[in-house]
């Protein structure tokens, strides 16, 4: 027991220290004396490699030798945050890089601050990415993230009096120490243009004759698996011009025309779009999309040549391509594509193949989250792969689709993957559904939905294609490394492998009656809280205690996640407080942190009015200080490993049948925090796990919210009928939060009462203002609460994504693990 905690560390600090000074010195071109924080990061992080990259080629030579099955995991989104601490932790290089800093003077907490978020991520989708590729280099599986390097990423949140302003992030503004560029492994990428058909032979050929060409150059960012484990690489696309199709107009005197092809070939990997679940039909996003798609079917296919030559029987043994929602469907076709017009397979040779390949993850239920693209932007763009689709569409309709219901031409027409309409639709969901072995939802509430709801027809065609995979978080960055104090403690009372079988937290059941451990683990969420307050002052100038109870709700702001339900909440407690001021409450901090995307209206306006509220109720000295209400800017995964450990309890407040999983509360309940939610996504499980004593489950199920909608749903019966909700909008929609500003928050009302309410605020307020009497009543007693903590703590194993990666590989990939040869 205690093994990996003890695991001797691969060098010594001396050692560490002179790779460190000689990064400094010989790459970094200064000295100790004159070597800024960001210099002293940089050559950190360049002496860390040096262990990195040698786990890379070793992995790499075992992967050729036993010519591995491997997944490709194609998504659009990776949202890494930093890699140092991550890289340190998983190398068990952090306690001696430490020691080595301090004897240069440097503080490694400082240092870890110098570097920036990799935010090439909306947030959910994109982080479970993340996880998902620490597991699989962890669990020695061979494995290889293909996604696109962007520029830019997430945009950065500022504040401007309350109002959510974006600017743009520059992560690599000064370079990346973690990325490799692999010029040599560059491919071609061809878009627009028109299709020819040539009679040659016995059957039709078509050539795509393109009318540009883009090239994909790759870098490799190494993912390193936890206590000298394989390491596996991120591979990121940058898009450039390619080097040969402007010299004609550059030599005729078009150097300025030149250049404008190149900025235009360039703008493909320049930013993310900051929309999550709001398709907007984007041309540059569907190039961004086959963009990276056809890089990286290239690249697989390359490499599987580089072995096999011709001969594809081992292809669909040796490639499993998993998409990450419909973003990278493209490759169903692209794959198709390259099989049949570059070489030369059968039709149904190369369907039989992706058919065995691919696979597909659905992340939401959401209709306006569905991707759709207008046949007239396909035809512009891709219009091979439309000629590709629609054989695909007639092959399944006539001979699927029918044999199972012979002659119905409305389920032909639901099915199909072209929406017929004013204006014909390419339909994503569907084209992902077809053209894969395997589909699954992300928790077992979202994939029974997927099965009832949004695939019925699907299942009923293909009984044992829809399955469910739960989600996972790492318990690496998620626990260890963000929550040290914890895991200290831990490490004392379990086995110090738990951060690779975290079933073992279970053993910390028997310690949740004894006082003992209940007063060490509080004094770790205090000291946590501690920190964040320092934190919070920094960041805000805003000033909490650490004795209140923290209350957290962050994710991305959306309406179906109903941070205004928590902000109708807190202004209830406001105006009992007003009323009576010996109102009795456990003081409490509420805090948020959510980025909106830049054109969703009413998400912004949410933003304004928490930051409103805020500004008042913190600055009302009648209150005594019982409420704090705190909207931290950015948030980001750098600032949710801060926040996370710190909270004690977790909103997971969505509209029952709307989140499709959740990985946010997963990660709080991990670190000791209560959940207050509804019986939605990962909640469900959670609470199974925790037990229905150790959260605050309220308001509607899936089956009540449907049974309202059913009998038509009327906010106004709440509003009329429910003296503290009609109080606390008018409330919102007085100038008391905005002076001066009347009905400047009035789009909320506006949006609950006219607006018909679509995610049921009102109808669920009641019973989450009972569940939150309860938090507070628990709070009171130190004791139950201490217990609940650890037990949440202790209770959490399932949601190791190593778990979520066993079930894919189970299920799904069918991989099996190669430890490297060293
Ligand atoms: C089509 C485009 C606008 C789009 C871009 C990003 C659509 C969706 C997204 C991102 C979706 C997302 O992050 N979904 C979340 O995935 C998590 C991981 O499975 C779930 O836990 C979470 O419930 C879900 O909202």
């Amino acid at each position: 027991t205690k093994a990996a905690s003890a695991r001797k560390a691969p060098v010594t600090a001396k050692a560490l220290q002179g790779k460190i000074i000689q990064h400094l010195r010989g790459t970094q071109g200064t000295y100790e004396e004159k070597a800024t924080p960001q210099a002293w990061w940089r050559a950190t992080s360049f002496a860390v490699n040096e262990f990195v990259m040698a786990g890379l080629t070793d992995t790499q030579k075992t992967h050729s030798r036993y010519d591995t099955r491997a997944v490709n995991y194609l998504s659009m989104e990776f949202l890494m945050g930093r890699l140092l601490s991550n890289n340190l932790h998983n190398l068990h290089l952090f306690d001696v890089t430490r020691a080595a800093l301090e004897g240069l003077g440097q503080n490694l907490d400082d240092l870890l601050e110098e570097e920036p978020d990799m935010a090439l991520g909306n947030g959910g989708l994109g982080r479970l990415a993340a996880c998902f590729l620490d597991s699989l280099a962890t669990m020695n599986l061979p494995a290889v993230g293909y996604g696109i390097h962007y520029e830019h990423g997430l945009f950065e949140q500022h504040f401007r009096d309350g109002r959510q302003i974006e600017r743009p992030d520059a992560w690599r503004e000064y370079g990346n120490p973690w990325e490799v560029c692999r010029p040599e492994s560059a491919q071609q990428v061809k878009l627009y243009g028109y299709v020819e058909t040539r009679y040659e032979g016995a059957t039709p050929k078509k050539v795509w004759h393109a009318g540009r060409t883009i090239k994909a150059v790759p870098w490799d960012i190494p993912i390193v698996g936890y206590d000298g484990a394989n390491v596996n690489i991120l591979r990121l696309w940058e898009s450039r011009a390619t080097n040969f199709f402007d010299w004609d107009v550059f030599n005729a005197g078009g150097y300025v025309d030149a250049q404008a092809e190149q900025a235009q070939a360039e703008t493909i990997s320049k930013v993310l779009y900051p929309n999550d679940e709001t398709d907007a039909g984007k041309e540059l996003r569907l190039i961004q999309q086959y963009f990276f798609c056809a890089a990286s079917v290239a690249d697989i296919v390359r490499r599987y040549r580089r072995a096999h030559g011709d001969d594809w029987t081992s292809f669909p043994k040796l490639v499993a391509i998993q998409l990450n929602d419909t973003h990278p469907a493209i490759a169903i076709p692209e794959l198709m594509r390259v099989l049949i017009d570059d070489y030369d397979m059968a039709w149904k040779d190369a369907w039989g193949i992706c058919q065995q390949v691919f696979s597909y993850t659905n992340h939401t239920l959401l209709p306006e989250a569905l991707e759709k693209w207008t046949v007239r932007l396909f035809e512009k763009v891709l219009p091979r792969h439309l000629d590709i689709i629609y054989d695909i569409n007639h092959q399944f309709l006539t001979q699927q689709v029918d044999a199972q219901w012979p002659g119905d031409d409305a389920m032909k027409q639901h099915l199909s993957i072209i929406e017929e309409g004013h204006e014909r639709m390419v339909r994503m969901g569907h084209l992902s559904v077809v053209g894969s072995h395997k589909v699954n939802g992300v928790a077992q509430v979202h994939s029974d939905l997927v099965r009832t709801d949004l695939f019925p027809e699907f299942h009923e065609l293909w009984p044992e294609k829809l399955t469910n995979v739960t989600n996972g978080i790492t318990p690496r960055r998620w626990l260890k490394a963000c929550n040290p104090r914890l895991a200290a403690l831990i490490d004392q009372h379990i086995d110090a492998d738990w951060p690779l079988h975290l079933d073992k937290l279970k053993g910390l059941i028997a310690k949740a009656d004894d006082a003992k451990f209940q007063q060490a683990f509080m004094a770790v969420k205090r000291e946590n809280k501690v920190d964040l307050v320092a934190e919070i002052h920094r960041l805000t100038g805003i000033e909490v205690s650490p004795d209140a109870l923290f209350d957290v709700q962050i994710k991305r702001l959306h309406e179906y996640k109903r941070q205004h339900l928590n902000l109708l909440h807190i202004l209830a407690l406001y105006r009992r407080l007003l009323d009576n001021p010996e109102y009795n409450m456990v003081p409490r901090v509420f805090l948020f942190g959510a980025k909106a995307a830049p054109g969703y209206h009413l998400a912004k306006d949410i933003i304004f009015a928490i930051n409103k509220v805020a500004e008042r109720i913190n600055n009302d000295s009648r209150i005594g200080g019982k409420l704090k209400v705190v909207m931290l800017p950015n948030y980001r995964v750098s600032l949710a490993e801060k926040m996370i450990p710190a909270a004690d309890v977790s909103e997971q407040i969505s509209t029952a049948g709307k989140e499709a999983s959740g990985t946010g509360n997963m990660k709080l309940a991990l670190n000791g925090a209560l959940t207050i939610g509804t019986l939605d996504g990962a909640n469900i499980e959670i609470a199974e796990e925790a037990g229905a004593d150790h959260c605050f489950i309220f308001g509607l199920t899936v089956d009540e919210v449907k049974a309202l909608n059913a009998r038509g749903y009327n906010p106004y019966d709440f509003y009329d009928h429910d003296e503290e909700i009609r109080a606390v909008l008018d409330w919102l929609d007085s100038d008391y939060f905005t002076p001066g500003q009347p009905g400047a928050l009035a789009s909320i009302k506006h949006s609950l009462l006219q607006g018909g309410d679509p995610y049921k605020v009102l109808a669920d307020f009641r019973a989450y203002s009972d569940a939150q009497r309860n938090v507070d009543e628990k709070y009171r007693d130190g004791t139950a609460w201490a217990r609940s903590a650890i037990i949440n703590t202790a209770t959490m194993g399932k949601f190791n994504s190593d778990r979520s990666i066993q079930d894919y590989v189970d299920r799904i990939w069918h991989l099996k693990a190669y430890p490297r040869d060293n």
